[in-house]
């Protein structure tokens, strides 16, 4: 497992240190509006366990936790009214240096509201 930092800002969040405008919550999962959003629907969706990333994630997590982490985006993505048969929306999730990851807590970004452009990096 890679090394984690217990005090980045999304641990110190689930640790109840600073406040978040939650979305939703499950037992393995916080879903909170990003501070700075980049569209009229801009939400997190991380693990309450303690994964670096996307792969640390999907490799380290048991089968519960990842069940659990992709059905709570989906249910989010139709409560704000994005899902398809919809107009639609952008999940990403960035991944160390290359990838230009700030908060080093597993995060998946569900983005929409608006047309938001081909992106392929
Ligand atoms: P990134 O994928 O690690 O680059 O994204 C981190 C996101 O966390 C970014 O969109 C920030 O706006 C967001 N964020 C937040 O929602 N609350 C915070 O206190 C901090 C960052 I610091």
């Amino acid at each position: 497992m890679s090394d984690y930092d217990d005090q980045n800002i999304f641990a110190r969040i689930l640790r109840g240190e600073i406040p978040n405008a939650t979305v939703a919550e499950t037992e393995h999962t916080l879903a909170f509006d990003d501070i700075t959003p980049q569209a009229p629907v801009h939400v997190l969706v991380i693990p309450k366990g303690r994964y670096v990333s996307y792969d640390d994630f999907h490799a380290n997590a048991s089968d519960a936790e990842i069940v659990d982490f992709h059905r709570t985006a989906a249910r989010i993505c139709a409560e704000r009214g994005v899902a398809l048969p919809g107009d639609g929306f952008r999940a990403i999730t960035n991944a160390g240096v290359h990838g230009v990851q700030e908060v080093p807590h597993f995060h998946l970004h569900l983005i929409g509201g608006r047309p938001l452009g081909r992106m392929l990096a």
